[in-house]
């Protein structure tokens, strides 16, 4: 085995709160998993043969995950931001039949290698940001087929490229037009025929849900939830972004991942996922592009101790960014998280929203999942706007900058 080191670099190793900075270090990896990290002068003699690589100082981070995106979709929504800079609202909007709905029409209507097309390009530039793995919804077929078809371009995205893809069935993200006024008839065929069909095809990761007053109501989230875990599916949710439904305490109840959104989380909500461990996924680009003015509850969420974590959000309706660096800077700017935590929220906590618990950390054991930046310290990524930084990208240990 080929061990290679990186030398002389500032490692931000996500250990722990501030990050667990080493000044001068060195990591070691072979065989895709990190075998030491450490100050440089203290590296042993065993790794005397191995490949050596030379940081010049810069900073090496774990590479950075984005855990909550609906990246396969086709259309464009952007006639619907000038709807609403002219005054209408996104769910006036959606009660027109747009919203949703109209890309749920538009990724119909396209095949798998026209989706494929689209959403590969996606995903690339998210690499080329130094993200090494990216959670991907269903959510704009709303029936068998097209679920089916979003699910396998989603999968057929992490063949094509070296970054890993966790998928996630969201079929209950808005009521399909064969099933209008008809929620629970809805509810019934996606436990029937569209889970059991995914999960028979290995096309599901994690189950999801869009619990809201213009989405699903709790009782019909946990029927969902019942059937997920009938087939040993973790769950996750779309939880109080526009209206509090209780439903970050329902999924944490099902010990789900994570519960994500969150603007309008309570207190109790909170309390039930600091007890289950669920992550709280905020996504401060649908909070922005939306025009929101209702804060997620950082400070309360840091009292209880709950892991946050940051995404994209990446869609066309409410987070047309696919731009994670941006999603820490708004994070940092919006809402004064700290660049420590913006961090955290896209390693560690990021990784443990898609159950890869313990990646996303510079730790021995890890996957090889790296990123050298061409930054001195941590909270620049967090600070600056535009240009990429990112100067080497390493997934499982194979250096993919030149993809
Ligand atoms: N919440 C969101 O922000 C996205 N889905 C959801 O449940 C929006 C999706 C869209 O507008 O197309
Ligand atoms: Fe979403």
């Amino acid at each position: 085995m080929t061990a290679t080191v990186i030398h002389s670099v500032q490692a931000a190793c996500m250990t722990s709160a501030d990050l667990g900075l080493i000044k001068d270090a060195a990591v070691v990896f072979a065989d895709g998993v990190i075998q030491w990290v450490g100050p440089s002068a203290s590296l042993p003699s065993d790794y005397a043969q191995a490949e050596l690589i030379d940081g010049h100082g810069r900073l090496l981070t774990p590479a950075l995950t984005d855990c909550h995106t609906h990246l396969v979709w086709a259309g464009s929504r952007a006639g619907e931001f000038r709807q609403r800079l002219h005054g209408a609202s996104y769910a006036e909007i959606a009660a027109q039949g747009g919203g949703i709905l109209s890309t749920v029409k538009a990724t119909r209507a396209a095949s798998a290698d026209t989706l494929l097309a689209l959403s590969l390009p996606r995903a690339e530039t998210l690499m080329a940001q130094g993200v090494a793995h990216i959670e991907i919804k269903s959510g704009y077929g709303l029936s068998l087929d097209d679920e089916l078809k979003q699910l396998r371009v989603a999968r057929e995205i992490g063949q094509r490229l070296p970054l890993k893809v966790s998928t996630t069935l969201l079929a209950a993200h808005a009521l399909p037009p064969e099933f209008k006024n008809d929620a629970d008839g809805y509810i019934d065929h996606i436990i029937d025929a569209i889970l059991p069909a995914a999960v028979a095809e290995n096309l599901v990761d994690a189950v999801d849900v869009f619990c809201e007053n213009i989405g699903f109501s709790r009782e019909q989230t946990e029927r969902v939830f019942q059937a997920a875990k009938h087939y040993g599916l973790p769950v996750k949710l779309h939880a109080e972004q526009l209206s509090d439904q209780d439903g970050a305490a329902l999924v944490a109840a099902y010990d789900g991942l994570s519960a994500d959104h969150l603007e309008y989380l309570s207190a109790s909500g909170i309390d039930s996922m600091a007890k289950a461990g669920s992550v709280a996924v905020l996504l401060p680009g649908a909070f922005y592009f939306l025009r929101e003015t209702k804060l997620p509850p950082i400070q309360a969420l840091r009292d209880a101790g709950v892991p946050i974590a940051i995404a994209t959000d990446a869609n066309p309706g409410s987070s047309p960014f696919i731009q994670l660096p941006l999603m820490m800077h708004f994070a940092c700017s919006l809402w004064q998280l700290t660049p420590e935590e913006a961090w955290l929220g896209v390693t560690r906590n990021a990784a443990r929203a898609l159950g890869d618990d313990g990646q996303g950390t510079l730790a021995i054991g890890q996957r090889a999942d790296l990123a050298l930046w061409d930054l001195t310290a941590p909270e620049e990524i967090t600070y600056q706007f535009g240009g990429n930084p990112l100067q080497s990208l390493w997934i499982a240990g194979k250096n993919v900058s030149e993809h």
